[in-house]
């Protein structure tokens, strides 16, 4: 990988990486809208993807698309080659086996995979432990396990900065708790919760864990070993991957243990009238035709992601976001919300005086995206007393340009407003 500086009249960011050759794979990000080039800061709602996805799609669709598992022909026996590779890709990623990988639509399916299935066992009494920083998908399936089972659901208070109040966390947890389901970085403010310590303090009470890796896995590596967590679950769209698949990570045992999901084929062994029986894994979860051009797709955006310097990314986001912060601070009538330390790079702020909608679309006409409103944590929201915020979610293809013209484009905001 080559090595380039990247210098702006006002930025100074020093990269490892050649910025300009990795966003040229990414075809979207050449074009301009609204007559300007496009600034794309959306990153947290979903990411970009490269041709080596769209291309691996494509060549499904025209090289072997047809059902997978049903072995009778060549074209099926190379869709599920690709399909299953992309599986043991996704196991490999996590350090985790094959089997133990489940393909869902997403992050919000697999939690309430997990909350109904795991959530079966449940009973009155029981307690459930989540997060203030929680997005509605790890808070509302485990509202309606609480109302099947009559367990309660606790919340792990959050600190001033956006982090989360361990003592509080602590003062939780108990004989009674079951299940503890935390977000490793909150969409909204971009916290990095001490997940490896939450787990491991779950784990001294008999806990089962989960952790929401949604807005993880596209920051930095996950290996669900070395966390010791029994679920863990993530999106592919949000790395680098196509819509409509998300992976369920979880602990074989735990997997073998759990009544399936949905019912249908691929999922029995056998069925009669009087009874069926159960797939092994993982496909015991897997009811029906999958998507097989999503897994195909999400195993692509992983063996992109795994070609790529992974810490210099890393650090080229924690340069954007320093970069973005030491602006913010500067910028008169800016407040940040959220500024927990090793944060991932989203800037969620709000500017005095304006609706967070308002400046959102305002930078929509200058070609600037960026998410605004709650980010479905209304609960967060609560806690913060805010309705909402602005929220500039940065990936790996963002670059010193498109933070100066964001900056250009909230001063052009402030004349509006
Ligand atoms: N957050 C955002 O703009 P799905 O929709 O199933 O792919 O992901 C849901 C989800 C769950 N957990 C976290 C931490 C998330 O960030 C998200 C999705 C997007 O912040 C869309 S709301």
């Amino acid at each position: 990988m080559s090595i380039s500086t990247v210098n702006t009249s006002s930025t100074n960011i020093t990269s490892n990486l050649d910025i300009a050759s990795l966003r040229a794979q990414f075809p979207i990000l050449s074009q301009t809208v609204r007559g300007k080039p496009l600034v794309y800061l959306d990153n947290g709602a979903t990411t970009q993807k490269p041709e080596a996805v769209i291309a691996a799609i494509d060549a499904y669709y025209r090289e072997c698309n047809s059902n997978v598992h049903r072995g009778a022909h060549y074209l099926s026996d190379e869709a599920t080659a690709r399909f299953e590779g992309a599986r043991q890709r996704v196991a490999d990623f996590l350090n985790a086996e094959r089997e133990e990988i489940i393909w869902t639509r997403g992050t919000t399916e697999s939690i309430n995979l997990v909350a109904s299935c795991y959530g079966a066992s449940l009973k009155a009494g029981d307690e459930i432990i989540i997060s203030t920083l929680e997005h509605h998908s790890n808070i509302v399936p485990w509202q309606m396990a609480c109302a099947r089972s009559g367990a309660t659901l606790k919340v792990i208070p959050l600190l001033a900065d956006g982090s989360l109040d361990m003592e509080g966390y602590r003062a939780l947890l108990g004989a009674r708790t079951r299940i503890v389901a935390v977000t490793h970085v909150s969409n909204a403010l971009g916290t990095v919760t001490p997940i490896a310590e939450i787990i491991r303090e779950a784990k001294a009470v008999g806990a089962v864990t989960l952790v929401d890796g949604a807005q993880a896995v596209s920051h930095f590596p996950v290996d669900v070993q070395a966390l010791d967590c029994d679920f863990y679950v993530f999106s592919g769209h949000k790395l680098f991957g196509p819509t409509g698949i998300g992976v369920l990570y979880g602990r074989k045992a735990l997997l073998e243990a759990m009544p399936p999901w949905l019912g249908g084929g691929e999922m029995i062994e056998t069925v009669s009238f009087e009874r069926s029986t159960w797939n092994r894994l993982p496909y015991k979860f897997e009811a029906g035709t999958p998507n097989i051009a999503g897994a195909i797709g999400l195993g692509a955006a992983i063996e992109w992601l795994q070609t790529q310097d992974r810490a210099a990314l890393a650090s080229h986001e924690a340069a954007l976001l320093a970069e973005a912060t030491t602006r913010a601070q500067a910028f008169t009538g800016m407040q940040l919300i959220g500024t927990a330390p090793g944060k991932v790079a989203v800037m969620s702020f709000l500017l005095d005086g304006a609706h967070p909608n308002d400046v959102g679309q305002l930078l929509d006409q200058q070609g600037v995206a960026v998410r605004t409103g709650h980010h479905c944590t209304m609960p967060l929201m609560d806690c913060l007393g805010i309705p909402g915020t602005i929220r500039a979610s940065f990936s790996v293809y963002n670059d010193p340009m498109d933070i100066e013209r964001l900056f250009n484009a909230l001063e052009k905001v402030k004349t509006f407003l």
